[in-house]
């Protein structure tokens, strides 16, 4: 073991141990080395996780293995909107285990059209195309737009263009990340798909430019750029971006994958602005964190331009996926997460916005999908806060290295909140 100061280094990675002499602690310290030790040695180096391993989660709470309990201010990237094991999902999920998990799409099962009429209904489309993960729902959106480029608008054939904004997140499949912007991302992974505009993101002007060319099918943008540190637009951005495209005859296509599901204070982002998206995208909270479960919504103009055997995958709307979903969105009416949102996020911001602290740059969101943006104080930087908050029971992820995520679940409540602004209060004097 190599001790520096109060972390001690294992085979390759870092511990944060305060007192790291006590028996009962090594115990437990030795325990957990196993677990991130296993996944070091069998696991691929696709991630840097903080120093914790997790066993259990119930609603805004997680617990290591040490029995350590948590407030989860990740909300896994905001697929946890309903809270961890949320009783009626897991019912669904596990009422349906018992009876038929997955059919294909070579046959009808009982579920798939209640399910495609419940969602329609719930977002008020003509149609949904269901998928998986949630790149594999950008990369339906963009293939229906191309598709609908080329028999709608007559936009020659594979002469579709695709605008896209500076500082994007799309997923990870080699198609899209052919128009990322981030070096991690796309480094090493060429040659990358053509079609693709880059502009730069909250930037009306640049758009209207873009669209003049006659074949442009789409724009797809997110409504606040999540990976890039909750990049929230100016208001009117999206309105303004919407008449563009209609103006022009370009299909609007909203990546809601994060921001929508009742995160940001509204059951879409786009519903701040009165926005409906032609082509919407979800993903992650439409299971509540059992499954991946992921949907593009468009009406029939759209979706039709996809024929029988021309898109799909082996489990796009298999009936466990349907029943999850339809618990999951449920729950957020049922609970009003939306309205819960939108009120603890504006406690959040102001209580972070009174904070005596000279470590916070800038406070930015909407509802609960906020980031604190870190000043970095003697080599200090949002990784050691977030060990730092670690220790003091709140789990918080760095992204692109001054920003930390505050992003709870949706059904916290204000007393619960409060304990966590406490705990940020007391971590921040700390450092
Ligand atoms: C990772 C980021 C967040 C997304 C939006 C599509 C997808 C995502 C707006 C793809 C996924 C995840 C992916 C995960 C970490 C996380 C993430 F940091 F990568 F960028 F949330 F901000 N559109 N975001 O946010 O959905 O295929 O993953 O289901 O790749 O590290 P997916």
């Amino acid at each position: 073991m190599i001790s520096c100061g109060k972390f001690a280094y294992y085979s390759g990675f870092c511990k944060a141990y305060p007192n790291f002499n006590n028996k009962e602690e090594t115990m437990i310290g030795t325990a957990k080395i196993k677990y991130i030790e296993l996944e070091e040695k069998y696991g691929a180096h696709n991630y840097h996780p903080l120093p914790v391993v997790l066993e259990r989660g119930q609603g805004v709470f997680v617990w290591g293995t040490d029995g350590k309990r948590y407030f989860d201010f990740l909300s896994a990237y905001s697929a946890v909107n309903q809270g961890h094991c949320h009783p009626r999902i897991i019912e669904a999920l596990t009422e349906q285990a018992h009876l038929l998990t997955l059919t294909s799409r070579a046959f009808h099962n009982n579920l798939l059209g209640e399910y495609e009429e419940y969602i329609t209904s719930y977002f008020g489309y003509d149609k949904v195309l269901p998928m998986n993960t949630g790149v594999e729902a950008v990369e339906t959106a963009l293939k229906l737009c191309r598709k609908w480029g080329y028999m709608i608008k007559g936009i020659p054939n594979n002469k579709a263009k695709i605008v896209v904004c500076e500082g994007n997140f799309h997923g990870r499949t080699s198609g899209v990340i052919s128009f990322s912007t981030d070096q991690q991302s796309t480094e090493g992974f060429g040659p990358y798909m053509p079609g693709y505009q880059i502009i730069p993101y909250n930037n009306l002007a640049a758009l209207e430019e873009t669209l003049v060319d006659p074949h442009v099918a789409g724009f797809l943008v997110e409504p606040i750029q999540g990976e890039a540190g909750v990049n929230v637009p100016d208001d009117g951005y999206l309105a303004g971006a919407f008449k563009l495209c209609r103006e022009k005859n370009v299909l609007f296509i909203a990546d809601e994958i994060q921001t929508g599901l009742a995160r940001t204070g509204k059951m879409l982002c786009c519903d701040y602005e009165g926005v409906r998206p032609d082509i919407l995208i979800l993903g992650k909270a439409l299971s509540g964190g059992t499954i991946p479960v992921s949907a593009v919504l468009a009406d029939d103009e759209i979706m039709l331009t996809i024929k029988a055997g021309e898109h799909g995958s082996t489990y796009g709307g298999n009936p466990l996926a349907c029943r999850v979903a339809m618990a999951a969105l449920a729950i957020l009416k049922d609970e009003k997460l939306a309205e819960n949102a939108f009120y603890q996020g504006n406690i959040l911001r102001e209580e972070l916005r009174t904070l005596d602290t000279n470590l916070i740059n800038k406070i930015r969101g909407k509802g609960l999908l906020n980031a604190i943006l870190v000043k970095t104080k003697n080599g200090k930087d949002a990784w050691e806060l977030c060990l730092a908050l670690k220790e003091n029971g709140l789990l918080a992820k760095p992204t692109h290295g001054d920003k930390i995520r505050f992003a709870p679940p949706l059904v916290i409540n204000e007393e619960q909140l409060m304990q966590c602004i406490d705990i940020i209060k007391k971590t921040l004097r700390e450092q």
